[in-house]
């Protein structure tokens, strides 16, 4: 596990730099969610499975912005999938980004993950990562530096709506209202990274991609977005449902299936699930 955190550790070094650079121009290419890929998703994509094709341990990687996973070494243990710059569209009007890394044993399965990382490139560039426990790490000066345990409070006072307002479920919509009807406050940049990051790190919350009439299956992905949030939040003692039941048990039928999302402290999950087993 050491040599893939330092794996993570050497391509976010190199991904801060790809972001520095002025062009960020659209490709030709679209990936498998049918999203039109920046040249800097497919250049992060490139130097983050060059740097763990030179890990042994790694058996099979899967990446956002590829069709099909790709084997890398047959006496491999672990099975990563990775997004490789998540909200990368919003680096053309300079707000932060993040890359999300799932690290697997056997297989691509919520059940099987056995640690979580993500990366956000903001004005400081963090990273979390969950194994045990979840721990902030801070880079500085190109050198990588823990910081803190990262521990959530019972009840937040964050609240990161996503998805579409006009295609939402009505209880959907009164589960919203309601926790600003308690006096939560809007924290959504339409960042998952630095979206989650925020209600992490100020205690708790809830971050909420539903079903919607649109996208009845949700949009973010289960093996790149979901279940490693869903691991860093429940080590950081909080919960990542789908509304009914815990995320991290859905089945992958295909390496790109999204689902709806809720993460956050128990108060607000305790609310999502009442409202979500309870509706008509
Ligand atoms: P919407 C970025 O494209 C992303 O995949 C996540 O980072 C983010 O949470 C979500 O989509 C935002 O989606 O529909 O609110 O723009």
């Amino acid at each position: 596990m050491r040599e893939i955190f330092e794996a993570i550790q050497r391509s976010s070094i190199r991904i801060k730099k790809a972001i520095d650079v002025k062009d960020i121009g659209y490709s030709q290419e679209q990936n498998s969610s049918g999203e039109t890929q920046l040249q800097l998703d497919i250049q992060c994509d490139m130097l983050i499975e060059e740097e763990f094709s030179r890990v042994a341990s790694i058996h099979t990687i899967a990446s956002e912005e590829k069709e099909h996973a790709v084997a890398l070494h047959s006496n491999g243990k672990y099975y990563i999938a990775y997004d490789p710059l998540d909200g990368s569209s919003l680096v053309d009007v300079n707000l932060s980004v993040g890359s999300i890394y799932g690290i697997y044993e056997k297989g691509f399965e919520g059940t099987n993950l056995v640690a979580a990382c993500y990366v956000v490139f903001g004005p400081r560039v963090e990273m979390v990562f969950a194994h045990n426990k979840t721990k902030l790490h801070l880079l500085q000066n190109n050198h990588w530096e823990f910081v803190k345990e990262i521990r959530l409070n019972e009840k937040g006072k964050l609240n990161a709506p996503g998805g579409t307002q006009q295609h939402w479920a009505p209880y959907h919509k009164a589960l919203i209202d309601g926790l600003f009807n308690e006096g939560y406050r809007l924290r959504y940049s339409g960042g998952m990274v630095p979206d989650l990051h925020q209600i992490l790190l100020k205690g708790g919350g809830l971050f909420s991609y539903p079903a919607t009439s649109d996208r009845p299956d949700g949009k973010l992905r289960l093996l790149f977005e979901v279940f490693p949030f869903a691991f860093v939040y429940e080590k950081a003692g909080g919960f990542g449902i789908d509304g009914k039941t815990r995320v991290l048990e859905r089945t992958v039928a295909h390496i790109h299936d999204t689902s709806p999302c809720f993460f956050g402290s128990k108060y607000e999950i305790d609310r999502v699930h009442d409202v979500y087993t309870n509706a008509q």
